[in-house]
């Protein structure tokens, strides 16, 4: 069959068609549906070319802003947190605005963050980076605020631009212009403040997961961060408001206090004010704080807010008290002091002192006499501020200003009367000071003693000794010097064997000059000089073998003074173990590493030398029989104790009988043996076989328990050092102990601490006419004053490594007397009894 396709037209022959009228209509429809279909099908092309266009499209931008995304996230986007507040005029306060949930706050808080908006939206620069700004509290007459800008990668470089004067400065510029009166809500724009906080502050600003409100009264109130004593939420910002009535002050103590060691991830900050504002901050704090050095915070008006901030590792956080308190004037902080002798503090110490105070002693005596006074502790430490400068809070006295931390602070007047002030500014404040005075006569200071300049008295001995025993080397000057002296160029006599130790004993290092040994020469720890050659040869040269300690040079060369790994390699490196780098390839230099450590944060110095719950977690006290405490001890293992022999080989040989002594360990107050103290009685004395009674020598002994110890936050092991560890003369190292606070005095209740000086061999081997041997180490000062004494026997000296872990290097042995000039303490060497210890107890 065949049929004319075309109906005009075409390239073929013309035909006649011959077609019936349904011919021609079906025809027609038909050619209809065809052209239908085409069109159809190029629709419908170009809808899916469309549609595949579209999707195309929006993967690419996507992905681009994805990439965009994640190279945002990538390099940290910057968040900026501006917090601050803003006086109200109107409306007038009630209690309502106190919760964020009344209707109240929230009108009031929109009419306000709607100020805000328009300000940050209008400003041709700020209205590029601005998030948001939400309204956080309210107080008498005050809003306080916190503002969000986000800076994009690519504006990074305009950071500095964003400071806290263009945000305040906006919103005053703004609120003159408008002269601000939204709804209900008036402001001004003279009192408004913003200052940058931690970007985390900006999180969940009124979740009610993690707010608290709390009124202060007169009676104490506890709270505890969420979950106490379960440890708090992963990443969240939680804040406690707190108010007292007008005229009071807010007293918070923290009775436990547990958050992150480092204060980058969790953290408390306590604010003098309802809004994170740095400028107000009285305090930030984290780790674990010993419950017998509490924080204790004050607020200076009736407002304080506390933050706590956390990240994914999480703590217990804390159970505090909080308190109204009448408010610290200028009246109730300071006083007139008429008597003879007396004493000030700052004000609420041992708390922390409140922000914005100025207090002032008036003391007067009689005429004639001075004022000598003396602080016994002084903490006045601001972050940032230079000590020479004190330009936040001082103590101020005969014009001159004192800030920072000061072990010891002895003033005196011109005349029979002096002002002490006080000043603290509005951020950050510390625990203050403890301060006494006396009158004295000018004609005759220090009766039957020697005067210094500095205001001190001491023993008229100690005049012309050698020795800066008034600390501004007044005793030491215009002095003659003996024969074998040798003259520092201040002036000072020192023993021959100062010069060239390596230690500035002069002051002015006068004694370290001109001790180069020479180019063919190296120097040992101890001064002496060697020759280069011998140094690294695997000999010991030096008296104290610190020629051979640190020898890069001789990879896998083996000294006495190498570090040995398990499979019996050699490192010569100082102090290889536990150290964090991996040393041997068998990684045993990192093993046995969970020692040392001390969980709870401690200050450096915090006057006086009693310790603190937990400051020495390794320390032990033994009692014998019904004495109470008669030595001390330190935990290497659950198991096992390191004391000196000389506490059980005794004339008494009772002492040598295990069941007539108990262990106390995570003891603090001997009178206070509470179920943190864990008592266990003796399994097994061993005592060195070498040890002679006569000499000292080997004054070592190992103590076996009959109950394994819990290790805690107050009971924790010692790290024992290799063989090779080195403790330099000249290094500090803390001993601990009961022992009598001086020669021939009463044991101490509370364990007391000192800090003492590794002394080089060669002197120690002067100072004790020779009756050292390679067991012992001298440790203490040659000026005396800080030793330990009778009842410290067996306890350690012990010294951080650089990596803050805690090595024991002695155990207290003997000495001539207690703290006496010249007789520092003689220590059992732990290196050298190393090999021993191992071999006993497998530690
Ligand atoms: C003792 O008798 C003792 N000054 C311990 C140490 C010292 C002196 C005596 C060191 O236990």
């Amino acid at each position: 069959m065949s049929s004319a396709k075309y109906e005009h037209g075409g390239n073929g022959p013309e035909r006649v068609n011959l077609m019936t009228n349904e011919q021609k209509t079906m025809n027609r429809t038909a050619s209809k549906r065809k052209i239908s279909i085409v069109v159809g099908v190029i629709v419908a092309l170009l809808v899916v070319a469309a549609v595949v266009g579209f999707l195309l499209w929006l993967f690419l931008e996507r992905s681009k802003e994805l990439e965009n995304k994640f190279k945002f996230q990538q390099n940290g986007p910057s968040t900026l947190v501006y917090s601050g507040h803003i006086k109200l005029l109107k409306p007038e306060y009630s209690p309502a605005y106190e919760n964020p949930e009344s209707p109240e706050f929230q009108q009031v808080a929109k009419d306000l963050e709607g100020i805000m908006n328009e300000t940050f939206t209008r400003d041709p620069f700020l209205s590029k980076y601005y998030t948001k700004s939400v309204i956080t509290a309210f107080s008498e007459g005050v809003a306080y605020h916190w503002t969000q800008f986000d800076i994009p990668l690519e504006d990074q470089e305009l950071l500095p631009e964003m400071t806290e004067e263009r945000v305040v400065e906006a919103l005053r510029r703004n609120i003159r212009q408008e002269g601000r009166l939204v709804g209900n809500v008036a402001v001004t724009a003279t009192d408004i403040t913003a200052s940058s906080s931690d970007p985390r502050m900006a999180r969940e600003p009124r979740s009610k997961q993690c707010f608290y409100s709390l009124a202060a009264e007169p009676t104490v109130k506890e709270f505890t961060s969420p979950g106490h004593p379960n440890r708090y939420p992963a990443h969240s910002r939680c804040q406690w408001q707190i108010r007292a009535p007008k005229g009071y002050a807010i007293l918070v103590k923290f009775k436990t206090f547990h958050v992150e060691d480092d204060c980058a991830n969790d953290y408390v900050a306590i604010y003098n004010s309802l809004i994170p504002d740095s400028s107000q901050a009285i305090t930030k704090q984290c780790g674990l704080r010993p419950p017998t050095n509490p924080l204790e915070v004050v607020s200076s008006g009736n407002i304080m807010l506390i933050n706590l901030i956390t990240d994914e590792v999480r703590r217990t956080g804390f159970k505090a008290t909080y308190t109204a308190i009448p408010t610290i004037t200028a009246e109730s902080c300071g006083v007139h002091l008429t008597t003879p002798t007396g004493n000030f503090i700052s004000p609420h110490f041992p708390s922390f002192y409140p922000p914005l105070v100025d207090c002032s002693w008036h003391i007067n005596v009689p005429f004639g006499k001075k004022i000598k006074v003396e602080f016994t502790m002084f903490r006045v430490k601001e972050p940032d501020v230079d000590v020479g400068n004190c330009h936040k809070d001082y103590i101020q006295v005969l014009g001159r200003k004192f800030c920072g931390e000061k072990r010891r602070l002895v003033l005196s007047s011109q005349t029979n009367s002096l002002e002490v002030k006080f000043h603290s500014d509005e951020s950050y404040t510390d625990k203050g000071f403890r301060a006494a005075y006396t009158a004295y006569d000018p004609v005759n200071p220090c009766p039957g003693q020697f005067a210094c300049t500095s205001g001190y008295c001491i023993k008229k001995e100690l005049h012309c000794d050698g020795w800066n025993d008034c600390e501004d080397m007044s005793d030491e000057k215009n002095c003659q010097c003996e024969d074998d002296q040798f003259v520092c160029k201040n002036g000072l006599c020192r023993p021959p064997y100062s010069v060239c130790d390596r230690r500035d004993d002069c002051g002015d290092n006068s004694d370290e000059q001109d001790c180069d040994c020479g180019k063919a020469y190296g120097r040992c720890e101890d001064g002496a000089c060697i020759p280069q050659d011998v140094i690294c040869d695997g000999r010991k040269d030096c008296a104290d073998g610190s020629d051979e300690v640190s020898c890069k040079e001789s990879v896998g060369v083996c000294t006495d003074y190498s570090f040995k790994c398990k499979n019996k390699d050699c490192v010569n490196k100082v102090n290889a173990e536990c150290d964090r780098e991996n040393d041997c390839s068998d990684g045993s230099d990192e093993q046995g590493c969970d020692c040392g450590i001390r969980p709870y944060k401690h200050n450096r110095i915090v006057g006086g030398q009693n310790a603190d719950l937990g400051e020495w977690p390794w320390q032990v006290s033994l009692h014998f029989k019904t004495d109470g405490h008669v030595c001390g001890a330190s935990i290497i293992s659950n198991k096992w104790l390191l004391s000196a022999a000389h506490c059980f080989i005794q004339p008494d040989t009772d002492y040598k009988i295990k069941s007539n002594w108990m262990t106390y360990s995570g003891l603090r107050d001997q009178k206070i043996q509470d179920n943190t103290v864990q008592q266990r009685t003796l399994k097994t004395i061993i005592t060195h076989p070498n040890y002679e009674p006569m000499s000292y020598d080997y004054d070592i002994s190992l103590l076996e328990l009959s109950q394994p110890l819990n290790f805690t936050n107050t009971v924790r092991p010692i790290c024992l050092p290799a063989p090779s560890h080195l403790f330099a003369a000249g290094t500090s190292c803390f001993v601990t102990g009961w022992g009598t606070l001086r020669e021939g005095g009463t044991v101490a209740q509370i364990l007391q601490k000192a800090e003492v000086k590794v002394i080089n061999d060669t002197v120690c081997n002067i100072v004790t006419e020779g009756q050292v041997t390679s067991r012992m180490m001298c440790s203490g000062y040659l000026s005396g004053g800080v030793d330990a004494c009778q009842g410290d026997s067996g306890g350690p000296l012990v010294c951080t490594s650089d990596v803050g872990k805690w090595f024991q290097a002695g155990i207290v042995s003997w000495g001539e007397g207690c703290a006496r000039r010249n007789k520092p303490g003689v220590y059992t060497r732990v290196t050298k009894l190393r090999d021993w210890i191992r071999g006993i107890t497998s530690v």
